[in-house]
């Protein structure tokens, strides 16, 4: 310990830090993989943001065997000299100092990223130890910190270096007492993420490395395509009705757009847009301007060229937006970022701007490609089509829906609670555990649907030919949220919508049917996390009075464990839900004291629509290789 550093201010500082150590999640978000995930992008988008400023080409980041990660760079290195306010060299100060950011560096610190925008300081004030190393003037320089942010090692030069090298090191162990759950890092999560920043910021380099036994790996992320490229993989299990990616880039008054876009043959819309690398998920001015842009553009041209009629409508937004890939990327110095989840971005002057450059570019493309024009116009207009044909459906259900009741109310036996916060719907396999469920439920809080048939593949078929599908129709009158034009959450009758299959091959496609379904009309209802899997016992085990379901094998090897060694236990692999009676499936199954259910959630809507579009898609040769490759997940699964 060096004593000088005891100062008033140095106390203040570790008073800071303690804060996030109090509430963590106040700062990152959670003290789950999740956040521990968000330290690693903290340390990232500091080199991200030398990236952006012109100074860095490359970046790796290193999982250790000891499961620190290791982030480097080669920008300029974090200014070493003596910070005026605190005294401290200012890399310290930016590790020690909550909210130090960019305010400390020379201006023209462009936010990267960091939904929080907490910085360095978090991470060091999170982890047991940290190490920065700083690449600068042939020196290397090395500051470290210990037990959530208390500096050991001032400033120090540990060696030389040659006058070409520059660049920034920083390692650091998160602390096992504020990661509960888990400190272990997850290669997967870290690809996902970095593979995107590389797309994002076109030619630059980011190496990922696993350096822990076993399961030793390294790949190297740098696209000359940018987002092209990522439309390229977006698209891969699609297929595109163009040949050519789209690519249009402009820059006014410092605002940089870039968009790349695709058409393919499915029936949902993939639009991601991104402020300074972050998704923002909710929208905002660059996602506005371009799609407004778009449908002005389309229909210019399909008035222009004969495609639609003098008395022809025009084409709606979501017409021109069926089957179409596109990334919309956005940089700016100053980000406003609004909404819910403040991933919305609020700057009013970027609509603009992003209207000219897309407006500007996609004309250009239509005149000069006649071929690929042709067959977008036409995919807009069948879709116009399609929308206007849906329409006429939904009026017929809701009619037919009056009409109709004795015939839905004789398949869905509903519960007798109108309180949608307590009440919840099973979806069962088959009208024998429909019947059991039916006996076995508490009738006050639990409806059950037996479903007959086999749900219709979504993936394959637009909302006309879903609604002409009677089990849909079935679950969408029984939900009660519309669907479509229509969707409104509030009205959504139940909490918990729990599918209910067997752990067979059928139940799997069944559950894999309903997901697609839910997925991509009932999106909002899964994202609200409103969607649950009920998971049936696999086994039971009885000794003595007890008697145990377990889920699977691994835990019926830990529950047996857990008995003394002369226990003589009786154990059996269960029925199916339909052989099973109503007392055993409520046992099992139903019972909210006693059953197990998965929440569906969609962390990652462009992983899910990937994984969608693989299982569920045109393409077989993807699905092959998913199956594949995930094969003791999807075991089960035929598709
Ligand atoms: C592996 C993590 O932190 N790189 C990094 C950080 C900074 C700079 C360069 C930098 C910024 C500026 C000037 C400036 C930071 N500097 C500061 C501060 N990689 C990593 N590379 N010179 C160097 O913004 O003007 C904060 S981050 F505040 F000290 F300037």
């Amino acid at each position: 310990m060096n004593e000088q550093h005891y100062d008033a201010s140095d106390i203040q500082v570790l008073e800071g830090l303690e804060a996030v150590r109090k509430r963590p999640g106040m700062y990152i978000g959670s003290t789950s993989a999740r956040g521990l995930h968000h330290l690693v992008w903290e340390i990232v988008d500091n080199a991200i943001d030398e990236a952006l400023a012109g100074y860095c080409d490359d970046i790796e980041v290193i999982i250790n065997p000891d499961n620190s990660v290791t982030v480097k760079d080669d920008g300029r290195g974090i200014p070493v000299g003596i910070h005026k306010k605190t005294g401290l060299s200012t890399v310290e100060t930016v590790y020690t100092v909550l909210h130090a950011g960019g305010k400390f560096g020379g201006g023209g610190y462009k936010v990267s990223g960091g939904l929080h925008g907490v910085g360095a300081s978090v991470v060091n004030a999170l982890s047991t130890w940290v190490e920065v190393k700083v690449y600068q003037n042939s020196k290397i320089h090395m500051v470290r910190f210990e037990n959530g942010g208390h500096t050991v090692t001032p400033l120090t030069v540990i060696g030389e270096c040659s006058s070409e090298r520059t660049g920034t090191t920083v390692t650091f162990k998160p602390d096992p007492e504020i990661f509960t759950e888990t400190t272990i890092f997850d290669y997967e999560t870290l690809k996902t993420r970095i593979r995107e920043l590389a797309f994002l910021n076109k030619g630059l380099k980011i190496i990922l490395c696993d350096d822990r036994p076993n399961q030793k790996q390294k790949e190297e992320f740098v696209y000359e395509g940018g987002i092209s490229a990522y439309v390229e993989l977006l698209n891969q299990n699609k297929t595109p009705i163009h040949e050519e990616i789209i690519h249009l880039e402009g820059k006014e008054n410092d605002i940089a757009i870039e968009v790349a876009l695709q058409y393919n043959s499915s029936y949902t819309s993939n639009v991601y847009s991104f402020a300074n690398n972050i998704n923002t998920h909710e929208g905002g001015t660059h996602e506005d301007g371009v799609k407004q842009a778009l449908t002005r553009i389309i229909n210019n041209y399909a008035r222009n060229n004969k495609f639609l009629k003098d008395n022809d409508d025009n084409l709606a937004g979501e017409d021109v937006r069926e089957g179409l890939t596109m990334i919309v990327s956005c940089k700016i110095s100053d980000p406003q970022f609004e909404g819910q989840t403040k991933t919305k971005l609020g700057n009013s002057e970027v609509k603009k701007i992003a209207s000219n450059v897309f407006s500007e570019g996609f004309e250009r493309f239509l005149m000069e490609n006649p071929q690929s024009a042709k067959l977008i116009i036409e995919k807009c207009m069948t879709a116009s089509r399609a929308r206007l044909a849906a329409k006429k459906a939904r009026e017929m259900t809701r009619r037919k829906g009056d009409l109709d009741v004795t015939n839905f109310y004789g398949k869905l036996a509903d519960c007798k609670s109108k309180d949608a916060s307590v009440s919840e719907i099973f979806l069962v396999e088959g009208d024998s555990a429909g019947g059991s469920a039916i006996k076995g439920r508490d009738g006050m809080t639990q409806a059950i649907l037996p479903l007959r048939g086999k749900i219709l593949n979504v993936e394959k078929a637009r909302l006309d030919r879903a609604l002409s599908n009677e089990e849909i129709r079935t679950i969408i009158t029984a939900f009660g949220t519309g669907i479509g034009e229509d969707f409104d959450l509030s009205k959504l009758r139940y909490n918990k919508i729990i599918i209910m299959t067997d752990a067979d091959v059928d139940g799997s496609h069944i559950r894999v049917l309903l997901l697609t379904l839910f997925y991509r009309f009932f999106k909002p209802i899964v994202e609200a996390g409103h969607v649950y899997a009920a998971q049936p016992p696999l086994f039971v085990i009885k000794h003595g009075k007890t008697i145990k379901y377990v889920l699977d094998e691994k835990e019926r090897d830990e529950y047996l464990k857990t008995l003394s060694p002369n226990t003589k236990y009786d154990i059996a692999r269960m029925k199916g839900l339909g052989e099973m009676d109503a007392e055993e499936l409520n046992e099992t199954t139903m019972d909210i004291n006693k059953r197990i259910l998965r929440q569906i959630t969609v962390e990652d809507t462009i992983a899910a629509d990937d994984v969608f579009s693989k299982l569920m898609g045109e393409e077989v040769e993807p699905r092959r290789e998913f199956i594949e490759k995930n094969a003791t997940y999807v075991e089960n699964l035929d598709v």
